[in-house]
């Protein structure tokens, strides 16, 4: 399923790349601790972020539902039938294959960072639309990519749903977006969902549930790292931390020390026997994700910026969330 050219990318230890325990390292020993949201995405990550999806706190997955399920029309009429439809993130591709009876995509290629997840998910819907084509691609989009040949070069749509562009600050969002332009080559398009700016006590309960699921979301991310660059985090000493901060119009995930305590792992390939050390304080952090919120306006404004100029947009009555569509 997913096409030799990428899954045979070098992974030189039992863990991750070299690049991957490098990042994720750097991170760690920063004075203000951060990781990166994809390490959030191992195999039960993906699973528990399906659950928030269903969580009633957790407004966007359905709020954007209901958004294609009102304005599927107009949104059929601005993407147009037949195209590449490109899905960043896909996970397990539920969001786009619920547009196929409306965008009716010539060939459909998710990606995703979870690999064997999304190859399970494709294995389904081959056999739900044997009729679309499909090229699953298991890598990392974030920091950049080349579609191999296997994709088609004709009207590539990129399909960017569930305000995962929240992820990266303005001015990444910016390049990111650029990147995707270029590689769509004018005659394709951008289908994109963002999260919009509202009262902060819903924001704060969405990202930190009553029953704990996005808790266990963000503490999965221990249990991730431990296996990726061979740590000793213990789950147990951290706490789930979530709020939206006005200033920067993002909400923030962290996980914070119960305790003072320290996490080792080994220092790189040559020096397995030597440990690095990190002591983190009692109340001490770790950055694990960001997600910006915007207006209508500024994210039109960002869209602009990236160097897409005709754009349409739909919303919900409540005006929590809007779906763009843009061409270059
Ligand atoms: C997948 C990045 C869009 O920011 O809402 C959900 C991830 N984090 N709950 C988001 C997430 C905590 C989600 N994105």
């Amino acid at each position: 399923v997913i096409s030799p050219e990428l899954s045979s990318r070098p992974v030189n230890t039992p863990h991750g790349s070299h690049a991957a325990i490098a990042e994720i390292s750097a991170g760690l020993l920063a004075p203000r601790a951060a990781t990166s949201p994809k390490y959030l995405y191992d195999g039960l990550g993906s699973k528990l972020f399906e659950a928030i999806c269903e969580l009633p706190e957790y407004y966007p997955t359905r709020t954007e539902a209901a958004i294609f399920e009102r304005h599927g029309a107009g949104i059929a009429h601005a993407v147009g039938t037949g195209a590449t439809l490109i899905d960043l993130g896909a996970g397990n591709c539920a969001k786009a294959a619920s547009l196929f009876p409306l965008l009716r995509p010539g060939q459909y290629v998710p990606v995703d960072i979870s690999r064997d997840f999304l190859n399970e998910a494709v294995l389904r819907l081959r056999q739900r639309f044997p009729e679309i084509e499909m090229t699953a691609l298991g890598l990392d989009f974030s920091s950049s990519f080349e579609l191999p040949s296997s994709v088609r070069a004709e009207r590539r749509v990129f399909f960017y749903p569930g305000s995962s562009i929240g992820n990266f600050a303005p001015h990444e969002a910016i390049a990111f977006l650029r990147r995707l332009r270029a590689n769509e080559q004018g005659d394709g398009g951008l289908l994109i969902g963002v999260d919009l700016i509202k009262d902060g006590a819903v924001l704060d309960a969405a990202y930190d549930d009553a029953i704990g699921v996005t808790a266990a979301f963000n503490l999965n991310m221990l249990r991730h790292l431990n296996h990726l660059i061979g740590s000793d985090f213990e789950v147990s000493q951290w706490q789930h931390r979530a709020f939206f901060n006005a200033e920067e119009s993002r909400v923030e995930m962290h996980l914070e020390a119960r305790e003072a305590l320290v996490v080792t792992w080994p220092e790189g390939e040559r020096h397995h026997e030597r440990r690095v050390e990190r002591h983190f304080a009692r109340g001490e952090r770790i950055h694990t994700e960001d997600s910006y919120k915007y207006t209508r306006r500024g994210f039109i404004d960002l869209l602009q910026e990236a160097g897409f100029a005709a754009t349409h947009n739909w919303t919900d009555d409540a005006e929590w969330f809007a779906v763009f569509h843009a061409r270059a």
